[in-house]
């Protein structure tokens, strides 16, 4: 699937830089530090739940050295680490819906529950 290594390394970072952009247009929604627009985050996690299986597919054997802040557990406890890129597809799916519905209510608690799957393996898994 990747050639080299570091092309992993790139792809599994530019697909997450993409989606904290999406995520983050949703956030400033969610957080009132922009208006809501129904239809501009509904259009943003759409793209969201496109982008969310991407990154989880770069971690390979041999991904774990280079230009990365990826810490070794993501592959001596690689269970765990893909069932929190599970967790985390599965959360950002509910945003999904909830952004599908229009309801600002219902995309705040989407958007916490995402967020802190972003969270948790940020915290377990990569260096700071
Ligand atoms: C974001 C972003 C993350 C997550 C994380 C949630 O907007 O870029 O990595 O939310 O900060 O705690």
């Amino acid at each position: 699937q990747f050639q080299k290594p570091e092309d992993a390394i790139k792809y599994r970072k530019a697909s997450f830089t993409v989606m904290a952009a999406h995520f983050g247009r949703i956030g400033a929604m969610a957080n009132g530090k922009a208006p809501f627009d129904a239809k501009a985050a509904a259009d943003n996690a759409a793209l969201l739940a496109a982008l969310a299986p991407l990154p989880g597919t770069a971690f390979g054997p041999g991904t774990d050295k280079g230009e990365t802040r990826a810490k070794p557990e993501i592959w001596t406890e690689s269970d765990k680490f893909k069932a929190g890129m599970t967790k985390m597809t599965e959360e950002i799916n509910k945003l999904n819906a909830a952004a599908k519905t229009g309801d600002l209510a219902q995309i705040k608690a989407a958007f916490g529950g995402a967020a802190q799957t972003c969270k948790s393996c940020h915290d377990s898994y990569r260096k700071d």
